[in-house]
């Protein structure tokens, strides 16, 4: 199998050099390249490794796309590359089209199992004048590479040497990249707020730009249920219908979460979806009140307190109606993990909590899904192979870690998308912290709280959504923090440098505003204003 693949590499390589020779014998263009330094570029996650050749490689309608193409998921990664040259440039490249006359320069996206670093989403490019060979071992590296690429594609501006040639062109050298932590995720709590699958689409792009490989949909909660089960169709009727403030809420049907999860794994996301409970359930109990354990009256809320409601944790009952959404959940959802969420409950009975999360745990793995819970979660007896969600208790985490879990870094204090920028913030709370863009960056996820980096599988920055209720709203918190936690969860520490990473970060400016990302404007940072003027000169 793999001697099969090298040598199915090594052809492929030698018609690729063939063809290239050939071209070259057809025409020869003499394009002067301004010196290029690619150890300059603005990557951001910063990558393990940078040579810089200080040549040029010309993009342009003379370049064309090739790709392993037996193996799933290379070709996939060609055409969405494809896509993004064309968003960026107008560039019409062609994907696997043999024969194509004139084309002068290669970008060939290559399985192989030969890289000087091992890891699922290891990626080497290899940018020389007349091609771009990426290298990696699984569609997913690929697709982590042509992220890197994508950002050194120089924005197009009027007065560049593009607009006159047409030529868009990318540094010369070698990138060695393989990523710190298997888990970089964020968390869009779409409960308190309802977001449409248009935002989280959004959403998934940006994070995609950035290496980010795990959504985490925090699908219920007090204030709405938001994602239908055909099996308890109330959930969305009565337990949708609403939200913080009032308004009316909303919910996916199963389609539309299907549409979430495709969209998603085209990116390489894994999207993991989170029923909280038994605390901030007031949502399912008030749609089948036989659920409620907290022996209130039951209605809608729309506020914004924590802790209140809790499940009959000792009711057969509901157990048999957690198996049915889990069993759904787990239907719907290709990827390997359920959150079950076990935050705050505080109406629930201590001996409750862990009787009902050792249940629950027990379901998720009958479903053949391994649970995430909030840091709680390890109080009860759960395996070692359940996941713990830091968020806030140092003694919780500790007693994962006792347990032999895995645990994801969401510490409020540092982590938290949903905490204000500044007593200024326009949204947002303060309850853990305020984190202003440096602090969001500057701590050390690798040796957090004493936790030891063989048990952290990542880290994951959730987005609270009491104060946010549009996309404008959710970008202005989410960004440009979450492109900071990318880093943290993608480079190694050695690699990270604040005064580095606010220069790469101020120009991100030209991908943000063309992607019309709404981030807040940061004073610690001297933002690039290059406004995209191309289109505009084009038609004069
Ligand atoms: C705590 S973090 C919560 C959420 C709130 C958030 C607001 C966690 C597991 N629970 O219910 O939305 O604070 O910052």
């Amino acid at each position: 199998m793999v001697r099969s693949r090298a040598i199915r590499t090594l052809v492929t390589l030698f018609f690729v050099i063939i063809f290239m020779a050939c071209s070259k014998q057809k025409k020869e263009r003499v394009i002067n390249f301004p010196k290029t330094d690619l150890s300059l570029e603005n990557f951001i996650p910063k990558p393990l490794q940078v040579i810089p050749s200080n040549n040029g490689f010309a993009l342009d309608k003379y370049t064309a796309i090739y790709t392993s193409k037996n193996i799933e998921g290379y070709e996939d990664v060609g055409k969405f590359l494809a896509k993004k040259i064309k968003a960026k440039t107008d560039l019409d490249l062609q994907v696997n089209v043999n024969d194509l006359p004139n084309i002068e320069t290669v970008i060939y996206i290559n399985q192989s199992d030969s890289l000087n670093v091992e890891g699922l989403e290891a990626y080497e490019l290899h940018i020389t004048q007349d091609s771009i060979i990426l290298n990696s071992n699984t569609a997913a590296g690929s697709f982590r590479g042509i992220q890197t690429l994508r950002q050194i594609i120089p924005e197009v501006s009027n007065d560049t040497l593009i607009a006159r040639t047409k030529i868009w062109t990318i540094p010369t050298g070698k990138i060695i990249d393989n990523p710190q932590f298997e888990y970089r995720g964020s968390m869009l709590d779409v409960a308190r707020h309802f977001f449409s699958v248009e935002d989280v689409k959004k959403y998934i792009d940006i994070l995609a730009y950035y290496k980010y490989n795990v959504l985490h949909l925090h699908l219920t909660d007090d204030q709405g249920w938001r994602l239908e089960i055909k099996s308890w169709p109330k959930l969305t009727e009565i337990g949708g219908s609403t939200e913080v403030g009032g308004e009316s809420g909303g919910f996916y049907t199963q389609e539309d979460y299907a549409e979430i999860i495709d969209y998603a794994a085209m990116h390489h996301i894994t999207v993991i979806p989170e029923i909280d409970m038994p605390g901030h359930t007031n949502a399912a109990s008030v749609s089948y009140p036989f659920l409620n354990g907290n022996g209130r009256k039951l209605e809608l809320y729309q506020g914004t307190e924590v802790g209140f409601s809790t499940f009959d944790t000792r009711k057969d009952t509901v157990y048999t109606f957690i198996d049915d959404v889990i069993r759904e959940i787990a239907a719907l959802t290709p990827g390997p993990y359920i959150h079950i969420g076990g935050d705050e409950s505080h109406a629930t009975k201590k001996s409750d909590y862990i009787y009902f999360v050792n249940k629950v745990e027990k379901i998720v793995q009958k479903y053949n899904k391994r649970m995430i819970g909030w840091d709680e979660v390890a109080t009860a007896d759960i395996d070692s192979t359940s996941i713990a969600q830091f968020w806030a208790s140092k003694k919780n985490a500790q007693a994962a870690v006792d347990k032999g879990m895995k645990i994801i870094m969401s510490p409020a204090k540092k982590a938290y998308l949903d905490m204000k920028y500044d007593t200024l913030s326009k949204h947002g709370l303060h309850w853990a912290a305020y984190i202003p863009v440096d602090t969001a960056y500057i701590w050390t996820p690798e040796s957090y709280e004493g936790i030891p980096i063989k048990n952290i599988l990542g880290l994951e920055a959730p987005l609270w959504s009491e104060t946010i209720s549009n996309i404008e709203e959710l970008e202005y918190l989410a960004f440009p923090r979450a492109i900071g936690y990318s880093e943290l969860s993608w480079t190694t520490q050695e690699n990270r440098d604040w005064e580095n990473y606010k220069v790469r970060l101020a120009n991100q400016t030209p991908f943000l505003d063309r992607m019309n990302v709404k981030y807040y404007p940061s004073k610690l940072i001297d933002w690039k204003k290059n406004k995209n003027k191309y289109k505009k000169i084009d038609k004069d």
